[in-house]
């Protein structure tokens, strides 16, 4: 059998917004996650459209089963790469959050549809196709990492990506953010569940080279997982980064356990500064936790931050921008990531603002989180657009990224340095690197570069 998967991208390379380096840092790992069902003798390609022009390949190809994972951006590519295949006859799969999100758009493009993870549905529906006999709709319901097959790493094109071991061991998050896809995507199960230890560390130790990246979305989310984790990582020499919530970090104990089995950064979802925000947001695990000591503590701990922020909550006012920039300069951090806000459909925050006549088109591919596509409260779509790329200007200007690393030990100093001009001043040299197909070049640069600013400690 013939099997051809796609990861259509959710911004053209054509566009103007297509960042080289943002799309290769790491592997998504959707696609090779499902390919490992597939027999020895079933022939199966993995085409990631971030990191290659994938028009020629499908303009002649002639699969039995064409699986097209499909997020909000990426829809309306995945339904025209969908209707072009099913034209030629091979059997559409569509699946992913956009898929879960809003199913019975997805299923007129496809001959099957896939509802939240595939680990169970997938399989099932593989032995239906064999047998001649496959369904229109899999919902999954049953939760488990246990037993898994490993990830088809071998179909990754590594030299692609600038991090190439990424790795997931977990699904899912204990926590239910009010804007987030994740409670509409694991609807009738768990919603938060682990691998067993032994087959992540087995995982990690078949890894080559020395850095991985977590794609987890809570990787501290259950701290008994973690410390069993961290501990059988300890001596294995690996650099890391990973995601976790406020409170976690907060936590006694585990944040320096990360440190200690490697991690070197980690992305934080703060989202708002403004307090106010948070309990319509249902944030809990943010509430009352003093973002200052957050920042303190990591830092005190050897890591570094990426914070995530989120503009245009309710209670957020133009100064919102500034206020937000200010703290996160001024507490160090080393790299942000803005986003406006967004209502991806199956959430609270879309069914709340719908009720409410907020939602102002359902253009899809506009929901990328740099394009207002609500209306805001406390201040005019303009303003805040205007506002998030002032935030990201601000921020990464030189006297920011200067005064942020001003007070911080020689060694962290040079870091943030390396890190936060790296990332945003160096872009053009990353993506001329990467545009190059240079990306594996970029790696040990960077390395040594961080290397030496680690060396002091
Ligand atoms: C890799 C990644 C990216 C990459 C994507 C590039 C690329 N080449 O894919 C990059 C870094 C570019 C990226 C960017 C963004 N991302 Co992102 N990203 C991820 C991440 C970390 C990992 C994905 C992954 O590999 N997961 C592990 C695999 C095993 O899970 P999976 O992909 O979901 O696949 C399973 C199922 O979906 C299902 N499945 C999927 N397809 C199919 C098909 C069939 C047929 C079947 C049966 C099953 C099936 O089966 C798989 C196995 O269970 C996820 C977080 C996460 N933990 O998933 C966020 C995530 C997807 N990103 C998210 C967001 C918000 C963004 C941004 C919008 C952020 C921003 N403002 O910059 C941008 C998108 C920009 C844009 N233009 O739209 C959100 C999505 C929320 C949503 N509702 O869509 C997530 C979930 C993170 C989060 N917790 O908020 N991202």
């Amino acid at each position: 059998m013939r099997v051809t998967m796609i990861l259509p991208a959710l911004t053209e390379a054509t566009s103007p917004l297509f960042r080289p380096i943002k799309y290769s840092l790491f592997p998504p790992l959707g696609l090779a996650t499902l390919a490992a069902y597939l027999r020895d003798d079933d022939e199966v390609r993995i085409l990631d459209e971030h990191v290659e022009n994938i028009d020629s390949y499908v303009a002649d190809d002639r699969p039995d089963i064409v699986v097209i994972q499909a997020y909000i951006t990426s829809a309306r590519r995945a339904y025209e790469l969908a209707d072009s295949y099913r034209s030629r006859g091979a059997f559409v799969a569509l699946g992913g959050l956009h898929v879960t999100s809003l199913p019975d758009e997805a299923a007129t493009h496809a001959d099957a549809i896939f509802l939240g993870p595939g680990e169970d549905t997938w399989p099932r529906f593989l032995d239906d196709f064999r047998r001649g006999s496959p369904a229109a709709r899999y919902v999954s319901t049953e939760r488990t990492l246990a037993g898994l097959p490993p990830v088809r790493r071998d179909l990754i094109r590594r030299e692609r990506y600038l991090v190439p071991n990424s790795i997931v061991v977990s699904r899912g998050c204990p926590h239910h953010c009010d804007f987030c896809y994740k409670d509409a995507f694991f609807e009738g199960g768990k919603s938060f569940y682990t691998q067993l230890v032994d087959d992540a560390l087995t995982e990690i130790d078949r890894l080559p080279g020395r850095h991985l990246y977590f794609l987890d979305d809570h990787l501290l989310g259950n701290r008994r997982f973690a410390e069993a984790l961290f501990a059988g990582m300890a001596g294995m020499n690996r650099v890391w980064q990973a995601a976790s919530t406020v409170d976690a970090l907060l936590a006694p104990g585990l944040l320096e356990q990360a440190v200690t089995a490697g991690m070197r950064s980690v992305f934080v979802g703060f989202e708002t500064i403004n307090a106010a925000n948070l309990p319509g947001q249902r944030k809990r695990q943010n509430i009352n936790r003093s973002y200052d000591e957050v920042a303190a503590r990591v830092h005190a701990a050897g890591a570094m931050i990426n914070a995530s922020f989120v503009f245009g909550m309710d209670d957020d006012t133009p100064d919102v921008f500034d206020r937000t920039v200010d703290w996160a300069v001024g507490v160090g951090l080393e790299t942000v990531t803005f986003h406006i806000m967004t209502p991806y459909p199956g959430t609270a925050l879309f069914r709340r603002m719908e009720a409410a006549g907020r939602i102002s088109h359902r253009d899809w591919h506009r929901y990328d989180t740099r394009q207002v596509v609500f209306r805001p409260v406390g201040m005019t779509p303009a303003e805040l657009e205007d506002g998030y790329w002032r935030a990201y200007r601000d921020f990464y200007r030189w006297p920011a990224i200067w005064r942020g690393a001003a007070g911080k030990p020689l060694p962290d100093r040079l870091r943030h340095l390396a890190y936060a001009g790296g990332w945003k001043k160096f872009e053009p040299l990353w993506d001329a690197l990467i545009r190059s197909r240079q990306v594996l070049r970029a790696l040990p640069l960077l390395e040594t570069t961080l290397g030496l600013a680690r060396s002091g400690r």
